[in-house]
């Protein structure tokens, strides 16, 4: 007969094992009894913090599982669990002093809550509260999130797009990362799921955090880095120049005026950059100043000016070679000549 009991409770807890689905292989949590008389009779442990899909056993036998606390009841027992509500979610039948290795009770909690467990025979005492968190006991560590770009540690520059990986792990016993989040240039934060590229040149800042399974979330770190394809962007200071007209009929005695442009074809800024004119002295001379200066010349900017030339009389009947040459501070200079045409005095 007892036999037949067993077998039956055996079939009652495989039951219920088989109930709780694939988190059945998680954690199992054991309860014993506490005390030895109905005036101190009461559950060990007395509180419980679980994991979603855990599993306790409430054992009212030193044959019923781990040991301690599952040791041979003093007096008969039974296990109700109530939800926060106090409504029920599972109750044993009574177990007997001595009731062996079939002398316990399971149950499978599949969702968050908090949970009471008692014996209806001694409810007093025998009270008992279970708290099953999102996955973990009392983690208060946040988790830690590394950024690898192009599959490595961080460098300040990159000359092409550059894959961004992040990585996180929560402490060890933690609850678990849940997400890992990352705001790109200044951005909201999006949730990360999985490498991403950057490809747009210059300067990028990317913010990163995870946040574990309990909430606890991690500051979030930054990286800073600059992508600069091919070197572009860094081509040196280069002047061109031109003059108009590149010849020009004059008279003596009279002015003449040349247009000058200065170009600074590369990206850098070309310093102290300067024109000036260099012609027979006399023959020719400067009506407004002999060179045109500058302070600086931005990549990609140019500029003009006008230079006048007051023409000597011994210019008369001459050809006159002008130059304008352009220079700036280590830089090649530039050369453009002109010709004045000087018509020959008349008598
Ligand atoms: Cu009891």
């Amino acid at each position: 007969m007892s036999g037949r009991l067993g077998l039956l409770a055996a079939l009652v807890a495989a039951a219920l094992v088989l109930s709780a689905g694939p988190a059945a292989a998680q954690t199992t949590h054991y309860v014993g009894e506490e005390g030895n008389s109905p005036a101190n009779f009461g559950w060990d442990p007395p509180e419980l913090e679980i994991a979603v899909g855990d599993t306790v056993r409430w054992c009212f036998s030193a044959a019923a599982g781990d040991s301690p606390p599952c040791e041979d009841i003093e007096a008969p027992h039974d296990v109700h669990i109530l939800d926060s509500a106090g409504q029920p979610v599972a109750a044993s039948d009574v177990f007997p002093v001595g009731g062996g290795a079939d002398a316990y009770f399971e149950y499978t909690f599949d969702s968050e809550g908090t949970f009471t467990y008692i014996c209806q025979i001694h409810p007093s005492t025998m009270i008992g509260t279970l708290t099953v968190g999102g996955g973990g006991g009392e983690d208060t560590i946040p988790p830690t999130t590394t950024i690898l770009l192009n599959g490595a540690a961080p460098v300040s520059t990159y000359d092409g797009p550059v894959e961004v990986t992040l990585q996180a792990g929560d402490n060890a016993g933690g609850s678990g990362v849940e997400t890992t989040e990352y705001a790109l240039d200044g951005g909201d934060f999006q949730e990360y799921l999985g490498p991403f590229t950057v490809s747009e040149e210059g300067e990028h800042t990317i913010r990163y955090r995870s946040t574990d399974a309990a909430g606890n979330v991690e500051e979030p770190k930054e990286v800073t880095f600059t992508i600069d394809v091919g070197g572009g962007g860094e081509e040196p200071a280069a002047l061109a120049v031109t003059v108009k007209p590149k010849n020009k009929r004059a008279k003596a005695g009279r002015k003449v005026a040349f247009r000058v442009r200065l170009a600074n074809t590369g990206d850098q800024a070309a310093t102290d950059p300067k024109v000036c004119v260099k012609a027979p002295r006399k023959r020719v001379k400067p009506a407004n100043g002999r060179c045109w200066t500058l302070s600086e010349l931005a990549g990609g900017e140019q500029r003009s000016a006008r230079f006048a030339l007051k023409v000597k009389k011994p210019a008369a009947g001459k050809r006159v070679k002008v130059r304008f040459v352009a220079t700036a501070e280590g830089i090649k200079r530039q050369v453009r000549t002109v010709t004045l045409r000087v018509a020959k005095r008349k008598r």
